[in-house]
């Protein structure tokens, strides 16, 4: 059985404030080229890791355009929601968020929490787990790392938008280590959300994947160096091969990013500082408002709108 999964397309009509190119047309590309590969490789299925989306009420013009291309794919892909996919950090929105439109109109599938998929295809048989983000995705309970494993399947697949890692990271954002939820009884887990990905880890016969978002939103050096691309997943009876397809209509970095074009990790402390402490200071919830915490604060310090939205994004 052979599976593509791909992640973050992050589809949306204006461009990132970064890309010098056009942002729209750069993804619809990638998009059809995944379709020409899903074909090329007779996958038995797809699926998308979450932020098909950049946001949840994504233009009409732009989903109506795309929603035609998913349209054309050999099979329809299964898709969780990401955070940018819903309003508010909250799954349960999804029904008024664009994605929630697609599924109804059968554009896509929505794979819920405890309510897995399973595939039947060459003698196998294959539990697709799915995991949507929630904001208490990786706190310190991991269970949405550990989805209930059906009986009489032969593999387990938990795809899950959350900030699996394999190495540490800033202390102030949570995120959850390939370490602490090795036990999962999945075989493989398909993480999407964040955006640089890694290398496919392998432990105890059990595989942790995360190929990157396809699309490239901030000027930073290392998704300069980046490469987007797709995961195809081979199973057999015996044996899981998961390989890497770098995409060919993804441009070279000098052509969507500016080399002038300000860093934004170029941020003073200072300034950081500054704006922690009028984070603190704010007594409404700070998860629900934060994304317009910042950007007032943002204004009224005149830093970069680019910096505020890097900072959105990696909050989320
Ligand atoms: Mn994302």
């Amino acid at each position: 059985m052979k599976i593509l999964f791909f992640t973050d397309t992050h589809i949306k009509s204006r461009n990132p404030r970064s890309r010098i190119d056009d942002y729209e047309d750069s993804i619809y590309k990638k998009i059809e080229e995944i379709r020409e590969i899903s074909i090329n490789e007779n996958v038995d299925m797809i699926l998308h890791g979450g932020d098909l989306f950049d946001k949840a009420d994504v233009g009409i013009k732009t989903a109506s355009k795309f929603g035609k291309l998913f349209q054309t794919f050999p099979k329809k892909i299964h898709i969780i929601s990401g955070n940018h996919d819903i309003y508010g950090y909250n799954p349960n929105s999804i029904d008024r968020a664009m994605m929630g439109l697609y599924n109804s109109l059968d554009v896509l599938e929505l794979v819920e929490e405890d309510n897995p998929i399973i595939m039947e295809r060459d003698g196998l048989r294959v539990q697709i787990s799915g995991q949507p983000y929630t904001h208490d995705i990786d706190s310190s309970d991991k269970s949405y790392y550990y989805p209930k494993r059906l009986d009489n399947v032969d593999y387990h697949i938990l795809m899950i938008h959350s900030f699996l890692l394999y190495k540490k990271f800033i202390e102030q954002i949570e995120y959850t280590l390939i370490d602490q939820i090795m036990d999962t009884d999945c075989d493989i887990v398909l993480s999407g959300h964040y955006h640089t990905g890694f290398k496919t880890v392998k432990v105890n016969e059990k595989f942790f994947a995360n190929p990157g978002s396809i699309a490239r939103m901030t000027n930073t050096e290392s998704e300069r160096k980046r490469i987007p691309k797709v995961l195809i997943i081979e199973l057999t009876k015996n044996d899981i091969k998961i390989e890497e397809i770098f995409l060919k209509s993804a441009k070279n970095s000098s052509e969507i990013f500016s080399n002038d074009k300000l860093n934004p990790y170029s941020i003073k402390n200072k300034s950081l500082l500054d704006i922690k402490e009028r984070l603190s200071m704010l007594s409404s919830n700070p998860i629900i408002d934060i994304n317009n915490n910042l950007k007032s604060i943002g204004r009224e310090m005149k830093i970069d709108e680019e910096i505020i939205d890097e900072a959105i994004r990696r909050i989320e």
